[in-house]
């Protein structure tokens, strides 16, 4: 249709854009990495970033658009450099990109020169949809672990079914905003995001707040056990030149 034949020409003339949403360390401030979110402006209006996503997933152009968002984060990211910390970058994988047996060898390929190998890459599964082959999942992420890399997943809420996925070996998870909205104000939510806390630590996981939108409930989210915190009290998703700017800021 017309709008997946304007999305691939957006791709192929590199309209893509990428802003990054930084994740700073709730123990001692410091920066953990930038989160990848891609951008697609049209002459008239912007277009919403689930509304492309789920149109490159119908339109099969999902990789296409992946590996737009990687390659141009990669590189935005490494002219930065020198004098711009090592930080990670995180990237949002819809759950059929992960379960991809060649995704180790085509995300490689896209980040290829930019200095984000594996090692400093975080691939958060952004999918809502249900998981309906576990063994797939946990195939895929010993894969992806194998290979060095940290897998998050992403928008996790209570009550949605995913918990259970915790027990396969993701690196960590993303607190969904909803949750995170509720904690100052709800004691069954801080009593239940306590108890995930929990099982996340004992298995080495990490978990990282979003959507905070104040600095007030910086010691909250600290004393809750999360370990670090991204929303827009931390700062907004940002093109990479303005990053050295709120660095400065940030310190
Ligand atoms: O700023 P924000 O509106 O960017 O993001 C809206 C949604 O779009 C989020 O759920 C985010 O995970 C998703 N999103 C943003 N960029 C990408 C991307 O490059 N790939 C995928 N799959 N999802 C993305
Ligand atoms: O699903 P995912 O978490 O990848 O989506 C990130 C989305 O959340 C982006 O659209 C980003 O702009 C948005 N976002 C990030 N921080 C905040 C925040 O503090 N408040 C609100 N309302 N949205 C946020
Ligand atoms: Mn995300
Ligand atoms: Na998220």
């Amino acid at each position: 249709d017309a709008a997946a034949a304007a999305l691939e020409a957006s791709l192929a003339r590199g309209e893509i854009a990428v802003r990054f949403q930084p994740v700073v360390s709730l123990r001692d401030r410091r920066p953990i990495l930038v989160e990848a979110l891609a951008r697609w402006h049209l002459p008239d209006a912007p277009v919403r970033p689930d509304a492309f996503v789920a149109l490159a997933e119908r339109a099969g152009l999902a990789r296409k658009l992946s590996i737009a968002v990687a390659s141009r984060a990669g590189a935005e990211l490494a002219r930065l450099a020198p004098g711009f910390p090592a930080l990670g970058l995180s990237l949002n994988l819809p759950l059929a990109l992960l379960l991809q047996p060649d995704l180790v060898a085509w995300l490689g390929r896209a980040m290829a020169g930019t200095g984000f190998g594996p090692g400093r890459l975080f691939l958060e599964l952004t999918e809502t949809t249900e998981v309906r082959d576990r063994r797939l999942l946990l195939r895929a992420l010993q894969r992806l672990n194998a290979a060095g890399y940290r897998v998050l997943l992403d928008d996790l809420a209570l009550g949605d079914g995913r918990e259970g996925l915790l027990a396969l070996p993701f690196a960590g998870f993303k607190l969904d905003r909803s949750l995170v909205e509720r904690l100052p104000r709800e004691a069954a939510v801080r009593h239940a995001v306590r108890r995930l806390i929990g099982l996340a630590r004992r298995r080495g996981q990490m978990v990282i707040a979003e959507g905070v939108g104040e600095l007030g409930h910086w010691s909250l989210l600290r004393g809750l056990g999360l370990d670090s915190a991204q929303g827009f009290g931390i700062g907004r998703p940002l093109p990479a030149s303005a990053l050295p700017t709120w660095l400065a800021g940030w310190r």
